[in-house]
């Protein structure tokens, strides 16, 4: 587009690394100059999303309304970052064809499951496991790892700071921000 705003889409497992990775880059791009926008599922699932559940049918429906609303922002020259889960491929796939080409940057935290639940910041592992949370991602509820994404990072082999450099280095070279 003619701004040179688009979409950082996050997606991976709870507990990949999304909002994190997410919250330090627009930390960076912000500095830079560029007007940030983040999308994080945990809050847009408070307000706007507030009435979906984690049904497939659900998760998509929040997929399809983030998907709309980063539009927007891009549409009005914001930068937007994107932390869902996001675990179907063709959702996401629909999201990026509602974007240019260069739009729309798909960043998978490609993060084992062993070491997601390792780290188990809310314990929502321990519970999925336990049984008490139902259709929790990566125990009994799917995930689909992208085909194409534009970055993939393991989370679990490099440190914050390196991922970060990682994706800044991406947008240099691609010249995007
Ligand atoms: C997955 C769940 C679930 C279930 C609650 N499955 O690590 P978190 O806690 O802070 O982030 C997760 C968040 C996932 O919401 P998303 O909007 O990103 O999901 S999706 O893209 O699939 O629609 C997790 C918490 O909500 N959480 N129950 N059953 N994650």
């Amino acid at each position: 587009n003619g701004h040179g705003s688009l979409v950082l889409w996050f997606t991976g497992l709870s507990g990949s690394g999304k909002s994190t990775l997410a919250h330090l880059v627009e930390e960076q791009l912000f500095q830079q100059g560029w007007y940030t926008y983040l999308l994080d599922g945990d809050n847009v699932r408070h307000g706007l999303n507030g009435d979906l559940g984690f049904s497939e049918a659900d998760r998509r429906e929040n997929i399809r309304r983030v998907g709309e609303v980063s539009r927007l922002f891009v549409d009005a020259g914001v930068v937007v970052l994107t932390a869902l889960i996001s675990p179907y491929r063709e959702d996401r796939d629909r999201v990026r064809a509602l974007f240019g080409n260069d739009d729309f940057i798909e960043i998978f935290l490609d993060c084992p499951l062993e070491i997601c639940e390792q780290r188990d910041p809310k314990g929502l592992y321990r519970k999925a496991r336990a049984g008490e949370l139902p259709q929790f991602t990566g125990i009994d509820s799917p995930y689909e790892a992208p085909l194409a994404p534009e970055i993939t990072i393991n989370t679990g082999l490099h440190g914050v700071e390196e991922c970060v450099a990682r994706i800044i280095s991406h947008l240099r070279q691609h010249s995007a921000c």
